[in-house]
């Protein structure tokens, strides 16, 4: 065998912006390969190729190359991967999509994974070194999260937003009927052990720290542990949570004594009866989203809204009050996201057996773009709805209302830092808004790599 086994990692690009690479300039470390390359012994040489923006090197010897896909990365996925393969390189093919969708991926790889990595990853590689992959590999469930070792190494003289990424937990205690992680994870969510953590971020240089969980308060306790730990060290943080943090006094002080910046919550609609049909059980539980907002604004928390536009019970009329709604709480950002049915998902069955999905698989489909309806609505037009929810978002962002919702001396203007924070970032995701809607999926034989803007 050799001294040194070479494994290549891919974070593809979405697609095709008028003919060209799309180019992100909002994008952030792929954590994901800094968690895959941990994992592994000094003997392997980790290489990373950001697809969003770097060109990847096909001819370089590789003994595997490992691609991360998601539903809108998957198209451009199968494309890199069959480059890869025509050279006689073995491609493995994990993440989300794959997990939802393991027949599919199959077709595009001599390898997948489904599930979490830990545990499996270290023999993944071994065996592709020494010629005997198999072509399939599950991860352990529920996945067992202590000794992670994060490598961010491996994103050093790449450039991304001045950000580091973690993540404390995985899964959710929820199950809402469109979401990916809670059908993947049904309900079950694991920590890590706050201390580790906590040591990792210690010896980071970076003061500002995104903990990409999907809940990062879903087990109050541990989180209540983990936010202790954090407060010496001094950091600025953001994560996403459920407004539940907001019923519990203790949990609040310390999220904001540990630096708490900002969260991104998921509100979904600001209609009782859609978050019914969602089985959004965490909002429902909510006396009021008012009340909960209120107290967010007393800790000084800059939001960052998520919205699900086209579930039943909206029409256009019901999604021009949703994004007033929000100018209204002058949310730091938004997301208007098109509900986009994902396969395995409860809202994808239902909505085949009614017969209303207009692509079998929109994410492969030569005629879907970024930003297009998939389904059929049950107070609009697709086509209406494609159009109402891009008016969403060009309505939150224009520049008047930018300026509108800064005015909140409780968050966004509350200090320089937030200020500044506010005007980096919501420009920049108003000209990427711009940039995204209409992207066609996947480079269809135009490009095989970035060459940059
Ligand atoms: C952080 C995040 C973002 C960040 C970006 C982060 C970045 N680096 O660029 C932001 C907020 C910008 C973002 C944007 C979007 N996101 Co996002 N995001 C996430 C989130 C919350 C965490 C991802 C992460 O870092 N996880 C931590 C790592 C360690 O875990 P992991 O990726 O799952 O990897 C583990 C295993 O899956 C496995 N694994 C993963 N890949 C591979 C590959 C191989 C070869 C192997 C062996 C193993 C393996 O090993 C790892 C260790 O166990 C996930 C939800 C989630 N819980 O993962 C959604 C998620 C990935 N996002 C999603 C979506 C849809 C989007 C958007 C398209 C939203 C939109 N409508 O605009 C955009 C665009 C994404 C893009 N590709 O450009 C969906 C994907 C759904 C799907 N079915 O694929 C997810 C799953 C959210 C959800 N619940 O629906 N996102
Ligand atoms: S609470 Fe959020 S992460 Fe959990 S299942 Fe619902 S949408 Fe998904």
């Amino acid at each position: 065998m050799k001294d040194k086994i070479r494994v290549v990692f891919i974070k593809p690009n979405m697609g095709l912006v008028y003919g060209k690479p799309y180019y992100d300039r909002g994008r952030m470390e792929p954590l994901t390969f800094a968690v895959l390359a941990g994992m592994l012994s000094d003997d392997v040489e980790c290489i990373l190729y950001d697809d969003r923006f770097e060109k990847i090197y096909y001819d370089k010897p590789a003994d595997l190359v490992a691609i991360n896909v998601e539903i809108y990365t998957a198209r451009r996925a199968y494309e890199i991967s069959a480059e890869f393969r025509k050279r006689g390189v073995k491609v493995i093919l994990g993440g989300y999509h794959v997990s939802m969708l393991p027949e599919e991926a199959m077709e595009h790889a001599d390898a997948i994974m489904t599930g979490d990595a830990e545990q499996i990853w270290p023999q993944v590689v071994s065996d592709a070194a020494a010629g005997n992959l198999k072509k399939m590999y599950n991860g352990v469930f529920p996945p067992v999260l202590s000794g992670i070792k994060t490598r961010w190494e491996i994103f050093e003289n790449k450039s991304y937003l001045p950000i580091r990424l973690t993540q404390f937990s995985r899964g959710c205690s929820n199950h809402c009927k469109f979401c990916a992680t809670g059908t993947i994870y049904k309900r079950t969510h694991v920590c890590r052990p706050p201390e580790e953590v906590v040591a990792e971020l210690a010896v980071q240089k970076n003061k500002f720290v995104f903990f990409v969980d999907d809940n990062i308060i879903a087990e109050p306790e541990t989180a209540k542990e983990l936010f202790r730990r954090l407060i010496p060290l001094k950091k600025r943080w953001i994560g996403q949570a459920s407004l539940n943090f907001t019923n519990d006094p203790e949990l609040m002080d310390l999220m904001q004594r540990s630096g708490c910046a900002g969260l991104v919550i998921g509100f979904e609609t600001v209609n009782p009866e859609n978050l019914a049909l969602m089985e959004k059980n965490c909002n429902l539980q909510l006396e009021s989203y008012d009340d909960a907002i209120e107290k967010t604004r007393k800790m000084g928390l800059m939001l960052w809204a998520a919205f699900l536009i086209g579930y039943n019970h909206d029409d256009i009329n019901s999604i021009r009050k949703t994004v007033q709604w929000a100018i209204d709480r002058k949310f730091c950002f938004a997301a208007f996201n098109i509900l986009s049915p994902y396969p395995s998902t409860v809202v994808y069955d239902e909505m085949k057996a009614q017969n209303r999905l207009l692509y079998d698989k929109w994410w492969l489909d030569d005629r879907y773009h970024f930003g297009d309806a998939v389904f059929k609505p049950t107070r609009m037009t697709p086509d209406e709805l494609t159009e109402a929810c891009f008016w969403a978002r060009r309505r939150f962002n224009n520049p008047l209302t930018i300026l509108k919702r800064v005015l909140d001396f409780q968050t966004n203007a509350k200090d320089l830092w937030s200020i500044a924070t506010y005007f980096a970032y919501n420009p920049l995701f108003r000209r990427e808004l711009f940039k995204k809607h209409g992207m066609i999926l996947g480079y269809r034989n135009k490009h095989t790599s970035h060459q940059g803007e």
